[in-house]
């Protein structure tokens, strides 16, 4: 989608750091990291949120998405835990019209997730 952030980092029109990619997924680091290693998994198809991506995604890529997490929290070194977020709508914050998982790891989670 041509006016989507996420879409032109994936295009590599914005610069990123990335940290993985496949076919279906990137991931790169978050520009204001909220814990010591903070990242963000999107699909390279652009879907909104998580609301619509059971219905607009492949199984191949909802498959790679969830697999990609795994994958990268492993990369990092966070073996002793990590939190993924999806942020849908205006309720949860959602500031990137464009479906991301927050992989947040390296330091003690709170123990209330909101
Ligand atoms: P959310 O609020 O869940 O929509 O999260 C959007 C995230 O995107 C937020 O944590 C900051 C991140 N972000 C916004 N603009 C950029 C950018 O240009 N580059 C990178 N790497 N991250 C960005």
């Amino acid at each position: 989608m041509d006016n989507c952030l996420f879409c032109k980092i994936i295009k590599g029109d914005i610069p990123s750091t990335k940290v993985y990619e496949d076919e279906f997924c990137f991931a790169f680091r978050d520009i204001n990291p909220q814990a010591p290693t903070h990242i963000l998994v999107v699909p390279r198809e652009h879907v909104a949120s998580i609301a619509e991506a059971g219905e607009k995604l492949s199984p191949e890529a909802l498959h790679a998405l969830i697999s990609a997490i795994g994958k990268i929290a492993a990369q990092e070194g966070l073996n002793n835990g990590f939190r993924v977020v999806s942020n849908c709508g205006p309720d949860a914050c959602q500031s990137v019209l464009h479906l991301h998982f927050h992989i947040l790891g390296g330091r003690q989670m709170a123990d209330q997730m909101a």
